[in-house]
């Protein structure tokens, strides 16, 4: 079998027992893969984690955080889970779309960058942990890219249909049209689902309690409704020319959150991405442009029924919009693999709130962030010696325009720093890195590299500005904020001993100016939410083991652990907030190449490293079992089911509530039983 050889023993999560078109590969992968291909690719397959399309196929930040323990899902609802990579969320991580860059509007971030694909466009998802990614600006701690399916030759087509507790629904069809010289892609997906049930047999419309709860005629509201259409097309004029678009949308509606105090009316996607490829000279010229659109409400809360003329008591309507491009050449010189290029890119934000009779006009406003930036990354092999370097400069130019100032923003920039706040910052930085790895036998190597990287703040971090009513604190951006930086330490081996392999890895990451949430008063007269730039560490690391037992049957087990403490500032306790537990996955699989079992147990642990100073609290420990079976005819059929927390335990992640310094979140706990069942046509 073909399963049994060495090459195929990668790390795949589940070995690849169908059709490639129902595969999502996720690739972790390491520095210099990219440029030594010949010398590297051969390995990287050990560092391929395929997963094939069995799960419930909800949203991508949940599957990667399913199948990864060092990623944790923020969960907020029942889909659009954000993710944190190894204690590291939101700007710290980059988060790209085939290489776009894009952003949520939310300033409550219910849409995720991750959220603004669906998971049937998906081919790859490439993970590039620490302080290693020249190629973009702002990747702090990690890189996420999400790749899309290319358009292949010949006609075919595929039809998926998903179903499962609560009313969930979700289908899928995908056309393929493809010559030597034209091919395209074109999809559609449709996902619905209600309310779903934790282990308790709450709905999670049920935990939001007083002006937060939903209306009774609300608990069992639609969850969400999400249509997304996809259009992909490959021009290949001559052999030397490549063109490749790529058009999606998106219309997520009725999403609920009740994690926070709003829900999402709609968030429409436009995304476009032109990729032009040179071939005989290495070059690639891309440009892209994204735009989203969110509107939310408390509409469907009690918190609204006083406000029924118009329907809600807040709303906030927001907009954000990005382009960007990137010129980069691969050249050869002296034998050293290089990787250079110019990117750049604008990303505007706006929006605007309502809050009782508050109009909080330029909630944040009309901020661009503009960054243009040079890099090279060049890497070579010597014996047994890989070494790997890159450098990065950017420019990067933050600013709110003040024709968009609202009296919020005048009024509580003033009250909680001082007058003379700037609505403009330009931050110049070099960023880079460098990485010796040693193999010590062809498969079998150790690695440690150092890294240094920067991202500046984001628009809502330095600018954004909400007056609330009465006693509740105001919500206001740190115009002063500083950029962050990274000093990283990363270590790590592989190891391969007959059908068994483990591979590792450490981190110590030294932050300065690291951007975190704070309460101010200044002499005003109520306190506000706001940001403020402490020194911290983040350190943990990572294990992976991968075994065949016998032909069919193999053993998977990942577990990761992470901390992260405060440096200075001013505070009672030094934990920092958001810091995942250890998690553990093990997974026990039979796979005779067309039936497939898998059980999976996944463990995490008590988390009681929490920062009391913003009213953190500690997360129990919970198992939970899932399995899953499938049967597959090559390329024309599959059919899976699956139990996801078989036992119907009650439990919660500990990123399941909003941080906030004057009051614990809402615990959003995680689905109960969960049954589905996928099936598959391939025509
Ligand atoms: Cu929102």
């Amino acid at each position: 079998m073909k399963r049994l050889s060495v090459a195929a023993l990668a790390f795949p999560l589940l070995f690849s027992f169908s059709s490639a078109q129902e595969i999502i590969k996720l690739k972790k992968v390491k520095v210099y893969e990219e440029l030594l291909p010949e010398e590297i690719v051969g390995e990287s397959k050990e560092v391929t984690e395929e997963e094939i399309k069995t799960t419930r196929q909800i949203d991508i930040g949940e599957i990667l955080s399913n199948i990864f323990p060092e990623i944790n899902h923020i969960r907020k609802g029942g889909t659009a889970n954000d993710i944190v990579l190894r204690g590291f969320g939101r700007e710290n991580i980059n988060v790209l779309i085939d290489g776009m860059r894009i952003y949520g509007a939310c300033p409550n971030r219910m849409d995720p960058p991750i959220f603004h694909m669906s998971t049937p466009q998906v081919k790859e998802v490439y993970i590039l942990e620490g302080p290693f990614d020249v190629s973009n600006q702002g990747s702090l701690a990690g890189l996420v890219n999400l790749i899309s399916k290319d358009p292949e030759k010949g006609f075919f087509g595929t039809v998926g249909l998903t179903g499962g507790f609560f009313d969930y629904l979700s289908g899928n069809l995908q056309f393929n049209y493809g010559t030597d010289r034209i091919k395209f892609l074109i999809g559609y997906n449709k996902q619905f689902s209600h309310p779903y049930k934790s282990g308790e047999g709450k709905k999670i419309t049920e935990y939001p309690k007083g002006l937060s709860a939903y209306k009774p005629s609300e608990i069992n509201h639609t969850a969400f409704n999400i249509d997304s259409a996809w259009l992909s097309a490959v021009f290949n004029l001559t052999e030397e020319h490549e063109i490749k678009i790529r058009y999606g949308f998106d219309e997520a509606k009725d999403v609920l959150y009740p994690y926070l105090k709003m829900d999402a009316v709609y968030d429409r996607t436009h995304r476009i991405n032109v990729k032009y490829l040179l071939k005989p000279f290495n070059v690639s010229v891309n440009g892209y442009w994204n735009f989203v659109k969110h509107d939310m409400q408390d509409r469907w809360r009690v918190s609204s029924n006083m406000w029924s003329f118009r329907g809600y008591m807040m709303r906030t309507l927001a907009k954000t919009e990005t382009y960007g491009g990137k010129i980069e050449k691969k050249l050869n010189i002296y034998g050293i693999r290089f990787k250079s290029g110019i990117s750049g890119y604008v990303r505007n934000w706006k929006a605007n709130n309502k809050l009782m009779n508050l109009d909080n006009k330029g909630m944040i406003p009309d901020v661009d962030i503009k960054n243009i930036g040079i890099y090279i990354q060049g890497a070579k092999k010597v014996g047994k010696n890989t070494i790997s370097a890159g450098i990065r400069y950017d420019n990067t130019k933050s600013e709110a325009n003040k024709n968009y100032l609202g009296t919020a923003n005048k009024n509580l920039y003033n009250l909680y720093y001082d007058s003379n706040y700037s609505l403009s910052k330009t931050d110049s930085y070099i960023t880079g890195n460098i990485l010796f790895r040693y193999n010590f036998s062809k498969r079998n190597s150790i690695y440690m590299g150092f890294g240094h990287t920067v991202r500046v703040p984001d628009p809502e971090e330095r600018y954004i500005a909400l007056a609330k009513p009465m006693t509740k604190p105001n919500w206001v951006g740190n115009p002063n904020l500083k950029k962050v930086k990274n000093n990283e330490f990363d270590a790590g081996f592989e190891y391969y001993w007959d059908l068994f392999g483990v591979k590792g890895n450490i981190f110590y990451s030294d932050l300065t100016d690291y951007i975190y949430l704070t309460k101010i008063q200044n002499g005003a007269p109520k306190p506000a939410l706001s940001y403020q730039n402490i020194d911290a560490h983040i350190y943990g690391g990572d294990i992976n083991a991968v075994g065949m037992l016998t032909d069919t049957v193999s053993i998977e087990f990942g577990a990761a652990y992470q901390r992260g403490k405060k440096d200075s500032g001013k505070y009672k306790d030094s934990d920092l907030a958001e810091i995942p537990p250890l998690k553990t996955r093990l997974a026990l699989k039979y796979d005779n190449g067309s039936l497939y079992i898998i059980a999976e147990e996944i463990y995490a642990a008590r988390q009681s490293n929490v920062d009391a100073d913003l009213n953190e609290q500690p997360t129990k420990s919970y198992f939970v079992t899932n399995i899953k079976a499938g049967y597959t005819i090559k390329n024309r059929a599959s059919i899976n089911i699956g139990i996801d927390n078989l036992f119907d335990k009650n439990y919660y992640t500990h990123l399941s509530y909003l941080r906030d310094p004057f009051r614990a979140g809402i615990k959003v706990p995680e689905p109960g039983r969960f049954f589905y069942m996928n099936v598959r046509f391939m025509f």
